[in-house]
C-alpha cells in the first residue's frame, strides 16, 4: 500500500489547525502510519528541503521550519501521494482551490501550513528522514472494503 509523509509545519500547530487537517486525511479514507511532534533540527529541514537549496526563498524556509514543533506523520492507501497533494492543494494559498486545505485555510506561499511528498520515491525518502522503521505501525485496517 503506498505511503506519504504528511507535515503540519509550525503555523499548522501555532494557528492549532492540527485537528482539522488531521480530520480531513482521515475521513478521506487514509490510515495513519505513525505520528509525532518534532521540535525539527537545523540539519532535518536541511535535509528535508534539500531539493530547493540555492533558490532566494530557502533560508527563510528553514528558518520556518524550524520555528517551532511540527507534526511529523506516515499516512498510508490507495494512492496516498496524490490523494494528499489534491486534500492540500497548490503551493500558494491565495491561489489554492476551495475545500483545500491550502485554499481554506492559507494566504502566505511559504507559510502554506502542510507538506506532502510529491512522489513515491521522494515518499520512501522523506520517511526514512523523519522516521525510523521502529516507529511505522504495521496493521491490517478493518475497513478496508469501505474505503480500497
Ligand atoms: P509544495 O510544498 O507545494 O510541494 P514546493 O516543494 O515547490 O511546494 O516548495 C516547498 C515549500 O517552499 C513550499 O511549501 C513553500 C515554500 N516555497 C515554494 N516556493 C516559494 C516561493 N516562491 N516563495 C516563498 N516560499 C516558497
Ligand atoms: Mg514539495
Amino acid at each position: 500500500m503506498q505511503q506519504t509523509l504528511i507535515l503540519l509545519k509550525p503555523d499548522a500547530v501555532q494557528r492549532r489547525l492540527v485537528g482539522a487537517i488531521t480530520g480531513r486525511l482521515e475521513a478521506k479514507g487514509l490510515r495513519l502510519v505513525a505520528l509525532k511532534l518534532v521540535a525539527t533540527p537545523h540539519e532535518l529541514a536541511e535535509a528535508h528541503y534539500a531539493v530547493h537549496k540555492g533558490k532566494p526563498f530557502y533560508d527563510s524556509l528553514l528558518t520556518f521550519l524550524t520555528s517551532g514543533p511540527t507534526v511529523a506523520m506516515v499516512w498510508e492507501g490507495r494512492e496516498a501521494v496524490a490523494a494528499c497533494r489534491n486534500l492540500m492543494g497548490t503551493t500558494d494559498g491565495a491561489k489554492a482551490a476551495p475545500g483545500t486545505v491550502r485554499g481554506d485555510f492559507a494566504l502566505s506561499v511559504q507559510n502554506n501550513l502542510v507538506h506532502g511528498s510529491d512522489s513515491p520515491e521522494n515518499a520512501a525518502t522523506e520517511i526514512a528522514l523523519w522516521f525510523t522503521p521502529a516507529e511505522l505501525t504495521k496493521s491490517t485496517p478493518t475497513d478496508a472494503n469501505w474505503v480500497g
